[in-house]
């Protein structure tokens, strides 16, 4: 397959002004017309150029230019499209051609999922439904005819306004939509079935009355309502913080059960994974609620950052996606609590984000090359990218950045821009230059910054020196410094910050720090004794930081740093080094012991009665395996298993009755139906409770749990007890799945948790399991959600089975990523990913990994999804 590089990018030859597509549905074949009005675009040229029309999978009938019908030698066949030569001003070309979505089974273009019929055109989807320039700088008005059954699809969407319906012969009907904003193919979207709506408004802010519409399939109705609620926030939101006013009379949303990943911003007709936007009280945890709220702020957020302003081309995807992030994490902050959201973005930046950017996948914010661009929607284009806008709006402040933003639409409002384009409005509206910055964009790779400081009493200066370096990676050998803002206070001996006076100038309590080239010293005077540096405040910048601090320093910080994340950061640290320590003694034969300096940073931050419990709760949490993982040079999987459960053992343990009667308190204290953001804190501190207090291995640690499973007061419990029990090979485990299982069968999201519990289990067997329950009656080997849930969560969320020494996890995900890639590669793609993180693995694994990872590419039939990624996995 071949690659495709950003350098060699140019502007579309020809313009598409409108489209009128009709789209007539039928059990066996699926016919699709259209008629492009275009013209030579100015950009490119003029005089007589070849018209590029994408287009895959389809049966092409006719072709039709300025009333002409083309003949076979008027027009060639290209691999993945058609070319028509000789198009030298404005034009009409009708395309006439046939689909059957009910093959569909790679889900991007039209498809079936269930009984209805939806589409899925990002990226390069719309190639699948009809010919046509399928680029994001190519944007037209569209017009949309639908006919189809009227009895079996009543309901027919389409982006815009409905503008016309009607009944056709033979039970047959038809609706039109027309949307009037210029838009790129792969907004588009459609969809026909028999579904229920859930139906509300809101009025914008300048008075407008927008119809909102959020329809399911049928015995889904009654669980939109927090959907419905989070969209209504989400408009309020963007209004009060970015004054951006929905512009459409209708916002619609329609669930899916097999989509490929969370939502689609489809103009004015979103289009989601049912998993992202059903939820009630018995079948949804907070973690659910949460998440739901997220994904549809990110969605309807994309109307002005995506939509409205759209991406030139597929290297500028974190135009839209780092910056609709970005909004989305502060829209959760300021719905929630700040700190812990924070906390939570980090984790999975690091949990994911780093490991991409250490890796033979690693790319920048912006890539410069890719075969399949389905696989750069990355943790690196969408978390990273988040991370540059976030540090531009650290650079700028928040009046600049919103003058910023302000430009960027005044400039490109209805355009098709580049990342560029982006930071030229903030460095503009600000008058920050941030020529250097743009560094973050184009080089890959985790920058490291290390921390070093000395203490003058006699001169009561604190000397800070920084620096930084960033390893290679794949094409990057050499890398150059970038522009990290540290966020940096001064904690005095009382816990305190401390005024700053930073290389003679007053800073107020807390400043940020540029590092901008390989190496800086800034120099802090009048600085009391004893003070401690909290660095990286906020985690202002996405760098690993690696800071001298003692473990008492560590253990001062994480009792009193009134930075939440650097607090939660101090007492991470000294668990990690805890835990490594024990790993260590683990290999050479030594019994294994957690610091005790660990233990009583636990027992003062459940003593600090004035932290939230949310916060609580997240501080209280020991890193996970792979967090653990990373911090070695090879990634001793066994070991780190065994030390982090001793650990918890051991904290579970020692304060058995600190957890125990903070457990049973807590119990008392909430509502299962409280779905407040307080209430949501106190049920995620109870259960870190129980959570040690099963570990404790105590049979009062395991009733508790089983009976939280039984009373069943919501999700939320039920879920934490059982992952509480999961690694327990005890009755209780047994009892309580057969009975969670029982209970949910019939409903596939939440018996996805089911699989999800099953395959994540750190008990033996787990993998023969896994295996078993391919077979179960409600597993659909062919539905990403059930995929995800059953085999990514063991081959994501299972370290130590996965891992297993014998190599037999690499060889059943291969055999997965060789199956599931005949059917929908973007799927295949993403389950292919652990397999390339061979190198952080002992010689064995390793060389097993690899070979999971050649029979992959030594399939004769794969696709260029799974290519990519095995290929770079081994090169
Ligand atoms: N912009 C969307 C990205 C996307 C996608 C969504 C669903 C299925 C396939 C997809 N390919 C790309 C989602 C978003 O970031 O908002
Ligand atoms: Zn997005």
């Amino acid at each position: 397959p071949s690659t495709i590089f950003l350098k060699d990018y140019t502007p579309p030859t020809h313009l598409i002004d409108t489209i009128e597509l009709t789209v007539r549905l039928n059990d066996d074949v699926t016919t699709v017309s259209s008629r492009l009005v275009g013209r030579r675009n100015p950009a490119s040229g003029s005089g007589p150029a070849d018209l590029y029309l994408d287009g895959e999978d389809q049966e092409l009938v006719s072709l039709t230019l300025d009333g002409r019908t083309l003949e076979k030698g008027d027009w060639r066949q290209k691999p993945e499209g058609i070319v028509v030569p000789g198009i030298a001003g404005d034009f009409t070309l009708e395309v006439e051609g046939r689909i059957k979505p009910q093959d569909n089974t790679r889900l991007e273009g039209l498809y079936k999922a269930g009984g209805m019929y939806c589409t899925q055109c990002e990226a390069e989807g719309f190639r699948r439904i009809t010919y046509f320039p399928d680029r994001p700088d190519v944007m037209a008005v569209y017009t949309v005819r639908i006919e189809a059954d009227k009895a079996r699809y009543p309901v027919l969407l389409s982006n815009g306004n409905r503008i016309e319906t009607g009944d056709l012969e033979e039970g047959r009907h038809y609706a039109v939509w027309h949307d009037p904003f210029r838009k790129p193919a792969y907004l588009f979207a459609m969809v026909a079935g028999d579904l229920m709506v859930d139906r509300d408004s809101f009025t914008t802010r300048s008075g407008r009355e927008v119809a909102l519409e959020i329809y399911v399939e049928p015995g889904n109705e009654g669980r939109t309502g927090h959907a419905m609620d989070s969209l209504k926030r989400s408009m309020a939101w963007d209004e009060e913080v970015y004054g951006f006013e929905y512009d459409l009379d209708i916002f619609m949303i329609v669930a899916v059960s097999s989509f490929n990943m969370g939502a689609m911003e489809n103009k004015g007709l979103n289009i989601f994974n049912d998993k992202f936007i059903l939820a009630d009280l018995s079948t949804a945890t907070d973690a659910d609620f949460q998440r739901i709220e997220a994904i549809v702020a990110h969605e309807y957020f994309h109307n002005w950052t995506g939509n409205r302003i759209t991406c030139r081309d597929w290297f500028q995807l974190s135009l839209k996606e780092g910056l609709t992030v970005f909004r989305d994490q502060e829209f959760s902050a300021d719905t929630h609590d700040r700190g812990v959201k924070r906390v939570g973005d980090v984790r999975l930046l690091r949990a994911a984000q780093f490991p991409e950017d250490g890796g033979p996948t690693a790319h920048p914010v912006r890539p410069d090359s890719y075969i399949e661009i389905n696989n750069f929607y990355t943790v690196t284009v969408y978390e990273k990218g988040a991370e540059v806008v976030r540090m531009i709006h650290s650079l700028l402040g928040a009046e600049a950045y919103r003058k910023g933003i302000d430009l960027y639409v005044e400039r490109h409002d209805g355009q098709a821009v580049t990342c560029d384009d982006f930071v030229a409005a903030m460095q503009d509206a600000s008058g920050i230059d941030l020529t250097r910055f743009k560094r973050w964009y184009a080089q890959a790779g985790t920058p490291r910054v290390s921390a070093d400081w000395r203490y003058d009493e006699a001169a009561r200066t604190l000397t800070l020196d920084l620096a930084q370096t960033t390893d290679p990676t794949p094409g990057q050998p050499d890398k150059q410094p970038v522009v990290i803002p540290l966020r940096t206070a001064l904690i005095g001996e009382n816990g305190q910050r401390l005024p700053l006076t930073v290389d003679g100038e007053e800073s107020g309590d807390e400043t940020v720090l540029v590092l901008d080239e390989a190496e800086r010293r800034v120099t802090f005077s009048d600085v009391p004794k004893g003070a401690v540096p909290s660095l990286l405040r906020g985690f202002s910048a996405p760098v690993k930081l690696d800071a001298a601090w003692s473990d008492a320093d560590l253990g001062f910080l994480a009792a009193t740093d009134d930075d939440p994340f650097s607090r939660w950061e101090a007492l991470q640290t000294l668990a990690t080094r805890a835990i490594l320590a024990m790993v260590e003694a683990k290999r050479a034969g030594r019994p294994m012991s957690l610091d005790a300096a660990v233990v009583s940073a636990v027992r003062d931050g459940l003593e600090d009665a004035r932290l939230e419990p949310a916060f609580l709760a997240e501080l209280l949490a020991l890193p996970g395996e792979s967090m653990l993982g990373q911090a070695m040079d090879v990634w001793h999987v066994d070991a780190v298993h065994e030390a982090r459960e001793d650990a918890i053992w051991t904290l579970g343990d020692t304060l058995f009755d600190t957890w125990l009667a903070l457990y049973d308190r807590l119990s008392g204290e909430t509502a299962a139906d409280d779905l407040s953001t307080a209430a949501m804190g106190r049920r995620a501190l109870r259960n870190r409770a129980l959570q040690f207090l099963v570990s404790s291995g105590r049979p009062e640690g395991l009733a508790r749990a089983a009976a939280q499973v039984q009373a069943a007061a919501s999700m939320t419990d039920v879920m934490s007890a059982l992952a509480a029990l999961n690694d327990t090979d005890c009755p209780e485990r047994t009892e309580a799945l057969q009975a969670f299982h029982d209970r949910w069968q019939d409903n596939p999201l939440v018996l996805d948790k089911w699989f999800t519990l099953e395959a994540s289990s750190a008990l033996p067997g787990t993998l023969d399991r896994v295996k078993e329950l391919q077979s179960h009656p409600r597993f659909d080997p062919k539905n990403p959600n059930r995929i995800r849930a059953l085999v990514g969560g063991f081959t994501m969320g299972n370290p130590v089975r996965f891992h297993a020494s014998d190599g037999s996890g690499y060889a059943f995900l291969a055999d997965e990523v060789l199956r599931i890639d005949q059917l929908n590669p973007q799927i295949a793609s993403r389950l292919c990913q652990p397999l390339v993180r061979w190198r952080r693995f002992d010689g064995e694994r390793a060389k097993a990994m690899t070979g999971a990872l050649r029979r992959i590419v030594e399939q004769p039939t794969l696709s260029k999804d799974v290519f990519e990624i095995a290929s770079k996995g081994l090169s």
